[in-house]
């Protein structure tokens, strides 16, 4: 019965679409194909393995104890697989360097081999996914200054460029073995609590690092550096080394890709109006999606305007072969997997909305001054019936429809979370 009405929803919706042009079984076509990142680290609150009471540190923080956190990188990877049957599309999965696997023996950051990571690989293969990479320059004692890459410090600083060094090699190892590149972020929580004297000298030393790190050329068609900047942090709120005019500058200089992190910016400042301008002036994009709340620049995605801005800047502007999709996000107060599955279908649902837009139509009212209509449409747009379409492509590709995931997803914690 429920199933009869999906389908009867979607036909009436597919008629609706066409009025406008639309094509839905095309638009569904093309949302399986979007490639989404989802971070590992949502299933751990970012512990990683390479302590297991290591603390996180770096000025970010994971709040809430809900049980049953994947303490191994096999609960992980089940975690993982369980999120991806309860969401559609084609998924990637992010990982950071902390989640190396040494069979017990202690290797540092600028140890970290391929080898570490052939688990994660042989993974990825049997469940048809790319994979990207973070090296990991928090949550170790040459991170304690809150330096890393900038660190005054020669021997601390060449430490990092050797760990980020390694991570380029893993990284390019991703793309080999899974013949889709790999985008490696560098992200690094250098900054100051309080007023610095000196702004330009760790910048200095920052470019110097990434110049170093960068001298061997990998190719594109295995591995990508990202670059990614930030406003502030716990224990930098008054200056961060690598700023956003940092790492743009540095981006178009040296031809790396610029994250965006959604969480990253002034509270009224968007990603989503930097989309376009940088399409101009870098090849590629990488994007951080989150939710800032407050100080907090991670909570879990919602289907909000930002959100929905994003996805239209990708879509109207033909951007999906340039701007590459990634999650960051990490709530410990929830259900884990739930987390995944509500952010990443967000995602999905926000890019589905785009692709179902009539961008022409408002293109050329725009073009014509037309701001009434333009205003108009843009507000009717918001109740056209895309969760018919939304709903029936969750039925043909046999994944949960509407709410039925958290059902899967309590019963997962019932037998499995449960004991952990
Ligand atoms: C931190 C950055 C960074 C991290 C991950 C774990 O502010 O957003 O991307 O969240 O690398
Ligand atoms: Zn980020």
């Amino acid at each position: 019965m429920i199933k009869d009405n999906i389908v009867k929803s979607y036909e009436l919706a597919k008629e609706f679409y066409k009025n406008y042009n639309i094509d839905t079984q095309e638009v569904m076509k093309k949302l399986n194909d979007i490639p989404i990142s989802m971070h590992c680290w949502q299933g751990d609150d970012v512990s990683g393995f390479e302590n297991p009471n290591g603390e996180l540190s770096g000025g970010i923080q994971s709040t809430g104890n809900h049980f049953g956190k994947a303490r191994t990188p096999d609960e992980l990877r089940a975690d993982l697989e369980k999120a991806f049957e309860l969401i559609p599309g084609k998924k990637r999965l992010n990982l950071h360097a902390i989640y190396l696997e040494t069979d017990g023996e202690n290797v540092d950051r600028d140890e970290i081999e391929p080898k570490h990571f052939k688990n994660w690989v042989e993974w990825a293969k049997k469940n048809n996914i790319g994979l990207d990479f973070n090296p990991t320059l928090f949550s170790h004692k040459y991170a304690d200054d809150g330096m890393t890459l900038s660190h005054p410090n020669k021997e601390i600083r060449e430490f990092w460029i050797e760990h980020v060094k390694r991570s380029r090699k893993i990284s390019e190892y991703f793309g080999k073995e899974l013949g889709t590149p790999s985008v490696m972020n560098i992200w690094i929580p250098d900054g100051f609590k309080d007023i610095p004297v000196d702004r330009l000298g760790p910048r200095k030393r920052l470019k110097d690092s990434l110049d170093k790190i960068l001298e061997e050329k990998i190719d594109p068609k295995y591995h990508l550096d990202a670059v990614e900047s930030k406003l502030f942090g716990i224990g930098s709120e008054s200056y961060v080394v690598g700023s956003h005019e940092f790492y743009m500058g540095y981006a178009i200089k040296n031809d790396t890709l610029v994250c965006l992190d959604a969480g990253h910016f002034h509270p009224t400042e968007t990603i989503s109006n930097k989309i376009s301008a940088l399409s101009l002036f870098t090849n590629e994009i990488l994007l951080h999606v989150s939710r800032p709340v407050r100080w907090d620049s991670d909570h879990v995605v919602l289907l909000d305007e930002e959100l929905q801005a994003i996805a239209s800047e990708i879509i109207r502007n033909d951007l999906l072969d340039r701007v590459h999709i990634g999650l960051d996000f990490f709530d410990a107060s929830i259900n884990r997997i739930a987390a995944w599955t509500i952010g990443t279908r967000n995602m999905m649902k926000a890019l589905l909305i785009a692709l179902l837009e009539p961008s022409e139509i408002l293109m050329d009212a725009e073009k014509n001054f037309d701001f009434t209509k333009r205003l108009a449409m843009l507000e009717e747009l918001k109740s056209f019936p895309w969760q018919a379409v939304w709903n029936y492509y969750c039925y043909i590709n046999e994944y949960p429809i509407g709410l039925d995931w958290l059902d899967e997803v309590n019963e997962y914690e019932e037998q499995v979370l449960s004991n952990r």
